[in-house]
């Protein structure tokens, strides 16, 4: 035994001798591994991602050694700047969004250029680059060994390719560890991506981003693949649900009406709850919901594609897609779509935008969604006053007031898409350019000690931060919605419109934005400590409850005066529009909220949202909203409603679902029809 012990010691001492290289590459590249989970989903500790982890980096490591050692050095290199970069790129997009990059994002992203100064604006920090030091290490190393001769020792009894089998075998054993660690649950949802925090929490980074990379090239692959059991999973879905179409107080109380709906960027409805000094931030989104219907616990359900999404599912009441974007990779199936049904009355649609066509693809998917035109940037608008990604949102309202005058007078009916722009990340433009008219700070009233006289005093609070940047951009939006609306009025094109505004989704803050917010001291000009009796927490679940933005239905002639307070999202828009204007879609996922007993809104990574719990899929758990609780097998329904939702949109965008159904249902009733 002591023997055998003897030579296991003299056999590792030789060995890590002889690999100083490969051993340091395989140790920084697992800490860094280890740090990146640390840093983030903070489950570092656990064995199952750290496998994952060891068995990438040891089967990277093994190909190394089929070079001769003098040229390991630059190998082992390439990959450390590439494990690094991966590393700081996912903990800034973590820092920014609590989720990880995904390469299908960064294609989608390279469509988009304009956006750029978007995200330099955003907040890098010093520990999203610390995993920098794996090549500060790497070089150290490799400076050491060069000046001890260590690779002229090792060329003289290394045999590569001997080397790189055993390595290649330890790895491979690593793997197969790992993979007898996972349960279902894990190799489901690493399939299907859409649950990044998990997938990194279980399988580790690099091969999350392994995983990411490969699903990001499903859209060119996939369509090719698993066609027939999708067709069976999306048959049953829609057969086995309720198909009877329910009436209420609300339908078919606009049949016939003109439809503007106002694509408000960025707007939360955290930013209508707000005052300054006794100044409402939004005061004529405030008016408007007072009149109109308004929702007030609405969400967007938007994913990577960001605006582009939201057009999606409202048009559409389907979920984004699972990896890339409707927009850029799937615009031209067939999608049953407002405009489309639309049509069908008779409705002329258009869509406005102040900004180019080609972004986000517009001039071919709004086509491709049923838009009879769209209008847009330098080609149907005077560019005379530029704030932030295009024109000002003041004049693109302007000047589309005579447009809709004369699309009004051309066509029996209209739908119109007017998408907003200037309350775009990064909200400084409008600052800069000195239009922002909302003072984010705080006065009061205190007695001077010199004179003894009361004065107003000024504390900085939301000046100069991006919240109050952001607030004040959304001050500037509200204005011009308010613009926008009276001029509608002038030009009487109000008589016979509904008016629907809907924030596209949230304004991508981060959660420090809103602890400052709330714990702000303006009497000492700081924010209060976390051990301050005062101190008010905003935790992971009050920020995702406060990415809610608002949705109302207006118009000038019916005050509704209503709040809706149901749990509503963007899929819910399509079928509760459609029954207050008379049409119907039979693949919607969202329901008429009218007609709805309790609703679910999924989000696209797989939580979702009742009025009683919001539900973690990542982390399995639910948080309490309301007193009475949520049964387990109700947890069991929505989740399973939640992937369903999730996987027949997807099913739809990447295989064109719904035309295919319509062409093999055409084909049974032929068939039908030729045998009598
Ligand atoms: C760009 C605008 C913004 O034209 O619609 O898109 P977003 O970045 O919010 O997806
Ligand atoms: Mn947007």
């Amino acid at each position: 035994m002591k023997q055998l012990i003897d030579s296991f010691k003299n056999n590792s001492k030789n060995y890590f001798k002889t690999n100083i290289l490969f051993v340091t590459f395989v140790v920084t590249s697992v800490i860094n591994g280890i740090l990146i989970r640390a840093l983030t989903v903070g489950n570092f500790l656990q064995l199952k991602p750290m496998m994952a982890d060891l068995a990438i980096v040891l089967i990277v490591g093994a190909l190394g050694y089929f070079f001769k050692p003098k040229n390991q050095f630059k190998y082992f290199f390439t990959w450390s700047i590439i494990f690094t970069v991966l590393c700081i790129i996912n903990s800034m997009y973590y820092t920014n969004y609590l989720s990880f990059a995904s390469m299908s994002l960064l294609a989608t992203s390279l469509q988009i250029v304009d956006v750029g100064d978007a995200v330099v604006e955003n907040v890098m920090e010093i520990k999203d680059f610390c995993y920098i030091w794996q090549l500060l290490a790497m070089i150290f190393v490799n400076k050491f060994l060069k000046k001890k001769g260590y690779y002229e020792k090792v060329a003289k009894v290394e045999k590569g390719k001997i080397r790189a089998m055993y390595t290649l075998v330890a790895g491979l054993i690593c793997l197969g560890f790992f993979i007898s660690m996972l349960n279902s649950l894990d190799i489901g949802r690493l399939s299907k991506q859409w649950n990044r925090e998990y997938i990194v929490m279980q399988f580790g980074l690099y091969a999350y981003q392994a995983n990411d990379l490969v699903s990001s090239l499903k859209p060119q692959i996939s369509p090719l693949f698993g066609y027939d059991e999708k067709a069976k999973e999306f048959r049953e879905f829609y057969d086995n649900r309720d198909k009877t179409i329910k009436t209420n107080k609300y339908t078919n109380i606009f049949e016939g009406r003109n439809v503007i709906m106002i694509h408000a960027e960025s707007i939360q409805t955290f930013a209508m709850n707000l005052k300054f000094n006794n100044k409402e931030v939004t005061p004529n989104l405030n008016k408007l919901s007072k009149e109109g219907i308004y929702f007030s616990n609405f969400y967007a359900q938007e994913s990577v594609g960001t605006s582009s999404d939201s057009e999606f599912t409202l048009n559409t009441s389907l979920m984004p897609a699972n990896s890339g974007t409707v927009a850029i990779n799937y615009w031209d199936r067939d999608y049953v779509t407002i405009p489309k049904l639309l049509k069908e009355k008779g409705y002329y649609n258009f869509s406005m935008h102040g900004n180019n066509g080609s972004f986000w693809n517009r001039l071919n998917v709004h086509k491709s969604y049923g838009y009879d035109r769209m209008y847009h940037y330098s080609n149907d608008f005077e560019l005379d006053e530029m704030i932030g990604l295009g024109l000002s949102d003041k004049s693109f309202f302007r000047q589309a007031v005579p447009k809709i005058k004369d699309i009004s007078e051309n066509h029996k009916n209209f739908y119109g898409t007017m998408i907003m722009l200037t309350n775009h990340t990064p909200f400084s433009d409008l600052v800069k350019q000195g239009k922002d008219e909302l003072e984010v700070d705080y006065k009061y009233k205190t007695v001077n000690p010199k004179t003894g006289k009361k004065e107003t005093v000024s504390a900085p609070f939301l000046e100069g931060t991006k919240l109050g940047n952001y607030l004040k951009s959304v001050n500037y939006a509200d204005s011009a919605i308010g613009q926008f609306i009276d001029d509608l009025d002038k030009e009487g094109l109000l008589e016979n419109t509904v008016v629907v505004i809907y924030g596209d989704h949230d304004a991508k803050l981060k959660k420090s934005e809103y602890e400052y917010y709330y714990n702000y001291d303006p009497y000492t000009d700081s924010m209060l400590d976390s051990d301050d009796p005062n101190y008010k927490e905003f935790n992971n679940y009050d920020y995702e409850l406060n990415r809610k933005v608002p949705l109302i239905i207006w118009t000038k002639d019916k005050k509704f005066s209503t709040e809706v307070k149901e749990v509503m999202g963007m899929y819910d828009v399509m079928p509760t529009l459609g029954n207050m204007l008379g049409f119907h879609n039979d693949y919607a996922l969202g329901s008429d909220i009218f007609s709805k007993k309790e609703n679910v809104v999924v989000f696209p990574d797989g939580n979702w949202i009742t009025d009683k719990v919001y539900y973690n899929s990542q982390k399995e758990e639910s948080y309490q909203l309301s007193s009475e609780p949520i049964s387990s097998d109700d947890i069991k329904k929505y989740s399973k409603y939640a992937e369903d939702a999730i996987s027949i949109s997807n099913s739809i965008i990447v295989y064109d679902m719904i035309k295919k159904n319509n062409e093999t249902q055409s084909l049974i009733k032929e068939n039908e029809v030729k045998n009598g």
